[in-house]
């Protein structure tokens, strides 16, 4: 395979996991762009050596680099990433796709018509153990999925004078906590469980509406507690929040079928819970005992912990191996994953707002078609 080289658009936190995970798997970093020259020779410096500190345009239309990584506020991502495409670049980028449901319709729309790799860093769904738990609950024996529900919990906007880019809605978009973490959430168990979430009851509340650097009151939630139904007859709820002391990133979920439970914490990602009527068991991970999908995705053997990193890696794996020319994995997420999350949170802020519940719309390519050839509409 030859070296793929690589673009990072960001010089924050994410930046800084895109480089390391693309160099991880072979790349080479080509170019580094910021918010200002100042940020992204920082960035060169501290963490992309060898690389140069480019203008935004300059890195897209780089004539080495394949694939562009967007880690920037997100109203960013989809002028960037539209350009980007447009560009000829393959194109990973961070969620929320845009900063409203249009948006990240018109951007996947661009991404299906390119034929380009776009893909969505939806990496909890490369824990080992995250593809057990798939697993177990998919198997023919396992019995219908009866109820799907957990949480996604972080403290760092917890005290009233916590802030960031994410609390004004102009750059983070009129969802924060839920686009933000409750994404990954949904992304998560749909993938997990296989089904849909259809329809949901939200209620949301924003715990600090004075927060310093706001333009004005800040209108974004700080919580969301989600009850829904899925397209398979599930049920099943999720609290999602920024301001929980203590909680750093505890994304948690629980799945029962007819005849088995499994339990999946973010921050303990070594091992699952499997309950049972006869027992139950904390299974760690151990490539030797788990299903073939988990134990491919374990590159260490037993007691040697993978993590957060490790999961970024395998994502990145799997980008670079459909750019290079093989099939797109079925797990690697992508800009329909980024759309499909999108209209989740379109529907949970409806719901919120009215009162009632509300169905998700489907925004898949099938339908697309059928409602461009005026047959029938996608609902929202
Ligand atoms: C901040 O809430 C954040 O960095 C998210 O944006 C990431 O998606 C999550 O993985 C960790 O927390």
């Amino acid at each position: 395979m030859t070296q793929l080289g690589i673009g990072i658009v960001g010089t924050g936190m994410m930046g800084r996991i895109h480089a390391d995970a693309a160099r991880r798997v072979g790349a080479r970093v080509v170019a580094v762009a910021g918010s200002s020259r100042t940020s992204a020779e920082r960035a060169v410096r501290e963490w992309a050596g060898g690389s140069a500190a480019l203008e935004v345009e300059d890195l897209i239309t780089h004539p080495d680099i394949d694939v562009v990584h967007l880690c920037v506020p997100n109203h960013l991502h989809e002028p960037l990433a539209a350009r980007a495409l447009e560009a000829g670049k393959h194109v990973v980028c961070e969620k929320p796709l845009a900063l409203d449901l249009a948006g990240a319709r018109a951007l996947a729309g661009s991404a299906r018509t390119s034929g380009l790799t776009a893909a969505v860093p939806f990496i909890y769904r490369y824990h080992p153990l995250v593809a057990e738990a798939r697993a177990r609950v998919q198997a023919g024996s396992a019995g219908n999925i009866h109820l799907i529900h957990g949480s996604y919990l972080q403290d760092w906007l917890s005290n009233p004078e916590d802030t960031n880019w994410r609390v004004d809605a102009g750059k983070g978009g009129a969802s924060r906590a839920f686009a933000d973490i409750g994404s990954h959430w949904c992304d998560l168990v749909e993938w997990v469980s296989g089904h849909r979430i259809q329809e949901v009851s939200a209620l949301t509340k924003t715990a600090y509406a004075d927060r310093p650097g706001a333009a004005g009151a800040v209108s974004t939630e700080d919580i969301a507690s989600v009850a829904f139904r899925t397209d398979r007859g599930a049920v099943g709820s999720v609290v999602i929040s920024q301001v929980s002391p203590g909680r750093k990133n505890r994304l948690w979920f629980e799945i029962s079928t007819a005849n088995v439970s499994v339990g999946f914490d973010q921050e303990q990602p070594e091992t699952l819970w499997v309950g049972g009527r006869e027992g139950n068991r904390v299974l760690t991970r151990d490539p030797n005992i788990l299903s073939p999908e988990a134990a491919e995705l374990s590159t260490l053997p037993a007691g040697h912990p993978q993590g957060y990193h490790d999961a970024f890696r395998a994502f990145v794996a799997d980008v670079y191996a459909s750019v290079s020319g093989g099939a797109a994995v079925d797990r690697m997420p992508t800009f329909e994953d980024g759309l499909r999350t999108a209209a989740i949170t379109e529907a949970v802020l409806a719901s919120a707002e009215r009162g009632t519940w509300v169905r998700v719309g489907d925004f898949s390519p099938a339908l697309l078609t059928v409602s461009a050839a005026g047959a029938s509409q996608p609902e929202s």
